[in-house]
């Protein structure tokens, strides 16, 4: 049994350690653990909830190497299969020092992928507060879209179970920008919470207008309740369906080292301050810090705070 439970697909990472050298020329990577999914796992556990993380890896050095991560980070793994079959993903980040990075995926037909439907219907849903899903899963496969309606249609099983989703508009993974559209909006639709991107949002639904992105959102949505429009340094629009709305401002940060798992890292800050009994202008603020911390550090993940480090940046700041 845990408080918060998501499911993606992790990759290990090999980020470029040679500033604004192309891919193709790089000769230095350190290797991380990614995934927005599971970003979001390591920073909720980080910060000392209980966490599931749903997914299947390969039998071989990437999928062991991920194993021992999840373990590093106390990430439950009652619902991780894993298979000699199809291999762990991989992917190779760009050192950038503006702007973001260049990303290059090894993970079609992934263990990820092939994920295996069965293995949710063994989820203790029992405790579980918040499930974040993100619109990268659904997108790597047809079987891996289909696992991911059957995990929301079991959610719904359960009232007191609430629902965060990022769109994560990944559009390589995708036949068409119409196909991605169409599936993320109807993903969304079926959140509580709906945590899209100022840019995102302008290729979802065509405004960059926080107030029209949030009314688009909670209009379309059949249980969405809540919007939060990330606006970048700027910080998070907030809108409720009871009609409050506010802008909640961002952090400066004076050192940017990587921009990948700002996202991440805000949905974090987002899901344990509602854990936690914070309004929703607090638990955006959390994520505003959250997002901020991350950008500070070269991997997706390895910036998101301790209690004791959010509770320092938040006085500080
Ligand atoms: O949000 C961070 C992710 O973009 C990164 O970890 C890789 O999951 C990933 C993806 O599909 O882009």
């Amino acid at each position: 049994m845990s408080e918060f439970l998501t499911i993606g697909e992790p990759i290990a990472l090999f980020a470029s350690q040679d500033p604004d050298m192309n891919l193709a020329d790089a000769e230095n990577f350190h290797k991380f653990l990614a995934g927005a999914e599971v970003n979001v796992a390591v920073g909720v556990s980080r910060l000392g909830h209980s966490t599931e993380y749903i997914t299947r890896l390969g039998e071989d050095p990437f999928g062991k190497f991920i194993s021992n991560q999840l373990a590093d980070n106390k990430i439950g793994t009652d619902y991780i299969a894993s298979t000699p079959d199809y291999w762990t993903a991989f992917q190779l980040k760009q050192r950038v020092t503006h702007g973001d990075p260049g990303i290059f995926y090894f993970r079609k037909g992934s263990a990820a992928a092939h994920f295996d439907q069965n293995t949710l219907d063994n989820i203790d849903f029992n405790g579980v507060k918040y499930v974040h899903l993100s619109g990268i899963f659904p997108a790597i496969s047809d079987q891996a879209a289909d696992a991911f309606q059957h995990l929301i249609d079991l959610i719904h099983q359960y009232p007191n179970i609430r629902t965060t989703f990022d769109p994560n508009l990944r559009p390589q993974l995708w036949e068409s920008e119409e196909k991605m559209v169409t599936a993320i909006n109807a993903l969304a639709a079926q959140a509580n919470i709906i945590l899209p991107g100022i840019n995102e949002a302008e290729i979802l639904m065509g405004s960059r207008d926080p107030e029209e992105i949030a009314n688009f959102y909670l209009k379309n949505g059949k249980v969405t309740d809540t919007v939060i429009v990330k606006v970048g340094e700027k910080g998070a629009y907030v809108k409720t369906a009871d009609g409050h709305s506010e802008m909640v401002p961002g952090y400066h940060v004076d050192k940017v080292v990587d921009t990948v798992g700002a996202g991440d890292g805000f949905a974090v800050g987002v899901l344990t301050g509602l854990m936690e009994g914070l309004s929703i202008t607090e638990a955006a603020k959390r994520g505003n810090a959250v997002g901020a911390l991350g950008v500070q550090a070269p991997g997706d993940n390895d910036g998101y705070p301790t209690p004791q480090q959010l509770k320092n940046f938040q006085t500080n700041n």
